[in-house]
């Protein structure tokens, strides 16, 4: 049994054709899942193995798709540090007691990761079982900026004025506040790991409302601490968006695929993290709104530009949207594949 292709990709080997999965692969544009939704809280699908397993396996059987990416939430590791999560009903996640200070960095409860995340381990041993042997698990957190932006707001922001006027009013509780997010995400992912994720993917998001100073200075050394820590051997995804200004600084930081998103032209992007990396990405996730054909030149555009060089892995630039027709994503899939062909 060769490699799958998407482990290939993540090497820079060459693989068959260009390996595709999607941000977002599990979620609200499912009908299958949207029946599961209709009878649990998301927190009580992605805290129960069983039924989280089930929703990370529902695209992979419905796509086609090289990767399953693990149902859970980049939130999951702050519920244990006792600031109040919550997902509310249509409105994405709530933190009732943000952290905004010096003492409410002090008050953090120490996360005993193991207990408090175990179930995540356990739906990837459950997922690992069922998947078939060229679709590897990918497992993934939230990197440290992006978990501390909601920790800190108290749920999604636009301009993160608490996060920011943190870092520069307290940067010592900034600091100590990465420190055990990092601290913690590292363990979280090595437990991953340990239990059957074949790849894992950091999600900083956010990270793009940064300057390009304010992340080497506050984020750089906290993202870097994290991929370090990670067992090594398996590969690292280091996504973000908005991250046109600031992707040699996210190389710096550790991965051994930066994802791009849609802002970017692919090869700008490859010529910016360096070709000793490889690149993920990079199709607008409103693209896939519109009919098939409408979305095979950005398609042609993408592969053109990655011209067939070992490293690259097909996604969108950011999360599938709620309201995209199942077949378009199914099509997109298809379209990579037949396209990519060698
Ligand atoms: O109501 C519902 O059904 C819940 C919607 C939902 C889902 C399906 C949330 C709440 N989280 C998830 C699953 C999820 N979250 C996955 C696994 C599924 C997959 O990718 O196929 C992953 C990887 C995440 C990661 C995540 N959560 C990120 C990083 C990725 C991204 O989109 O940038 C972020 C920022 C979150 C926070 C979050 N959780 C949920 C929502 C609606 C949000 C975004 C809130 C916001 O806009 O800030």
């Amino acid at each position: 049994m060769p490699d799958p292709p998407l482990l290939l990709a993540a090497r820079r080997r060459p693989t068959p054709f260009t390996p595709v999965w999607l941000m977002r692969q599990a979620g609200r544009y499912l009908p299958e899942y949207r029946a599961l939704r209709a009878r649990h809280a998301f927190l009580e699908l992605a805290k129960t193995p069983q039924t989280a397993a089930e929703v990370t396996l529902q695209p992979v059987e419905r796509l086609g798709v090289d990767a399953a990416i693990l149902f859970a939430d980049i939130l999951l590791i702050v519920e244990p540090l006792g600031v109040g999560l919550e997902f509310a009903k249509g409105e994405g996640p709530v933190i009732h007691r943000p952290v905004r200070s010096e003492a409410d960095v002090a008050r953090l409860a120490p996360v005993d990761v193991a207990s408090a995340v175990g179930f995540v381990f356990e739906t990837v041993r459950l997922v690992k079982r069922a998947l078939p042997l060229r679709v590897p698990l990918i497992g993934f957190a939230g990197a440290p900026f992006t978990v501390a932006s909601y920790v800190v707001e108290g749920g999604p922001s636009r301009d993160y004025l608490a996060t920011k006027r943190l870092m520069r009013e307290a940067p010592n509780a900034w600091h100590r506040l990465m420190t055990l997010l990092a601290d913690a995400t590292a363990a979280y992912l090595n437990g991953q790991i340990a239990a059957g994720a074949a790849v894992v993917q950091l999600f900083d998001s956010w990270v793009g409302a940064l300057a390009p100073d304010d992340y080497r200075a506050f984020v750089l050394p906290h993202t870097r601490a994290v991929i370090a820590a990670l067992t090594p051997g398996t590969p690292v995804i280091h996504f973000g968006t908005g991250t046109a200004g600031l992707l040699p600084l996210l190389r710096e930081a550790g991965g051994d695929v930066i994802g791009l998103d849609w802002r970017v032209d692919l090869d700008a992007g490859w010529r910016a993290v360096g070709e000793d990396v490889g690149v993920q990405g990079n199709l607008d996730p409103v693209a896939l709104l519109s009919p098939p054909e409408t979305f095979e030149p950005a398609v042609r555009s993408i592969l053109r530009r990655a011209a067939g060089r070992p490293g690259h892995i097909f996604n969108l630039g950011h999360g599938v949207l709620e309201s995209t027709p199942v077949e378009h994503v199914k099509a997109l899939v298809d379209m990579v594949h037949e396209l990519s062909a060698r």
